[in-house]
């Protein structure tokens, strides 16, 4: 799976990309991100890329023909599944989407800044318009980041352990369980008795308990879709 950025502020993505899991996914070939600094394609010395809105107003917008180049030289190399706008507006960014997304080929990220881009760029050439939460974030870098990694661990060969994907709060619709490592006791602070019984169904079954009990808590809404599968 490959993932072209688009930002204007490539030095924010840049280092994210060069550390973490992702790393490894990269070294391994099975992933691959390029970040392209829109100013490359500026339309003028200055590497102008925003300009004041019509019709007035506060905030510089994201002028169409940088973008446009930019895509379109990206487009000629290769087929696109997806070109993806990072905005506040968008539809809400969840597991579900990251897993469908992790089943594209190849994906283009556009950053979205200031008050936002020509709606032009929307209209011609965005496919999916993808929000992180109900908060403004001042540019769409760390949108991108969060989007693409959620994304690219589901890739088999960039994680550890394959499967633990799989076992990732949410991937069930339910938060994960309590985990515990050595030692069995700290400072009279116990591990679960369940968890040293060396009995795999009956450890299990705790851990489900938990889920149920920490998503009930913790999210009502995730719990109330998922009980019927469970009972
Ligand atoms: Cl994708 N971009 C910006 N600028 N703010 C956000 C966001 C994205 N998602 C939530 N807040």
């Amino acid at each position: 799976m490959r993932i072209d950025i688009i930002t204007c502020v490539p030095d924010l993505l840049q280092s994210f990309f060069q550390h973490s899991i992702l790393k490894r996914g990269q070294a391994n070939g099975v992933i691959e991100v390029y970040v392209h600094n829109l100013r490359e394609f500026a339309v003028n010395q200055h590497g102008q890329i925003d300009d004041y809105a019509f019709g007035g107003g506060a905030g510089m917008v994201m002028m169409i023909e940088p973008i446009d180049r930019c895509i379109t030289a990206l487009k000629a190399e290769r087929h696109y599944d997806a070109v993806v706008y990072t905005t506040p507006d968008g539809e809400l960014f969840s597991q579900e989407t990251a897993n469908r997304f992790s089943l594209f080929g190849n994906i283009i990220i556009l950053c979205g800044h200031y008050k936002g881009v020509d709606q032009r760029i929307r209209d011609q050439f965005v496919t999916h318009e993808i929000s992180i939460g109900d908060y403004v974030l001042s540019g769409g870098e760390l949108a991108a980041a969060v989007i693409s990694d959620a994304i690219l661990r589901l890739i088999p060969g960039v994680m550890n352990d394959e499967t633990s994907a799989l076992t990732d709060s949410f991937q069930d619709g339910l938060l994960a369980p309590p985990v515990y490592t050595r030692p069995a006791e700290y400072k009279g602070w116990q591990v679960p008795e369940v968890l040293l019984s060396g009995h795999q169904a009956k450890v299990d079954e705790w851990r489900m308990e938990q889920s149920l009990l920490r998503t009930k808590e913790r999210r009502p809404n995730l719990y109330s879709n998922q009980t019927e599968i469970h009972f």
